[in-house]
């Protein structure tokens, strides 16, 4: 793992702070410390699960990479201002508060010239439908980070097709614990393991 994941796994406010200043300095662009700042919250993820970490270190890690995000967000977004390249609704699914990653998603579709509709987090299903019928979106994107999450994001695909919408609309979906076998599940179009492959899905539905 690199230092800023260690220092973020270990808690080190300070260090993860004055790490990534320094590759931003350095005229790293902000993009490429993603995975490393991801590497370390699922490191942080691992010693909860081993009962090494408790509720409160994972509530700290969650601040440490907030204040973080407050500092590349701005970077992320910091594109040319051209004409909106479509609309993305976006949300993390009822049940689930997590809301790092979709942020950084969200973040990235603006800078990458997107008009993102972000419902915020615990979205009931009604809200993800409303929104997809109201802005006309091409994409729909759910992020889930509890396993038990997965049958609401299931529900939600299912309810667009009862509304009617199912073929005006891509579905993909992200957050940690899922993957394609996730998405087979739940009957969304795409999987997308990182923020970054969830802006290359979009451009590529909307070219
Ligand atoms: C920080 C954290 C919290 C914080 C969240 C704060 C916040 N505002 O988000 C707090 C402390 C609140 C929290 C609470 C809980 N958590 Co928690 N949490 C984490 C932790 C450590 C990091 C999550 C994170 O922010 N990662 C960093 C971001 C950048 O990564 P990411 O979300 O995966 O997003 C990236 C990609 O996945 C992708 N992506 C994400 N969403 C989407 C959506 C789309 C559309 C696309 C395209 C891409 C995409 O792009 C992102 C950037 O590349 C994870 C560990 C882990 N492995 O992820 C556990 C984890 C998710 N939590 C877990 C648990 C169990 C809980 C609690 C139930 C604990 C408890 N007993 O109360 C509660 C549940 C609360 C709730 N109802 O939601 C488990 C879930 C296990 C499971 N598989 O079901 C994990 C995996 C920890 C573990 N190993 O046990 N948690």
């Amino acid at each position: 793992m690199s230092d800023i994941a260690n220092a973020l796994r270990d808690l080190k406010e300070d260090e993860v702070k004055k790490l990534v200043d320094r590759r931003l300095a350095a005229g790293e662009p902000p993009v490429s410390l993603l995975a490393e700042l991801n590497q370390g919250m699922v490191a942080v993820g691992e010693l909860f699960s081993e009962k090494k970490y408790f509720i409160s270190q994972l509530i700290f890690s969650a601040e440490i990479l907030k204040n973080v995000m407050a500092k590349l967000e701005p970077l992320l977004q910091a594109g040319p201002q051209t004409e909106s390249k479509g609309k993305v609704v976006i949300g993390t699914v009822k049940g689930d508060i997590h809301d790092i990653g979709k942020n950084i998603v969200a973040a990235l579709l603006k800078g990458a010239g997107f008009e993102v509709i972000d419902l915020g987090v615990d979205v009931p299903g009604e809200k993800f439908i409303q929104a997809v019928r109201d802005s006309g979106a091409k994409v729909l994107g759910m992020s889930a980070l509890l396993n038990f999450t997965y049958p609401e994001m299931k529900t939600v695909v299912e309810s667009l097709a009862a509304a009617g919408l199912r073929d005006k609309v891509k579905v993909m979906i992200g957050g940690a614990p899922c993957n394609e076998q996730v998405r087979a599940f739940t009957g969304a179009d795409y999987y997308a393991p990182d923020a970054v492959a969830g802006v290359n899905i979009c451009q590529e539905i909307y070219a």
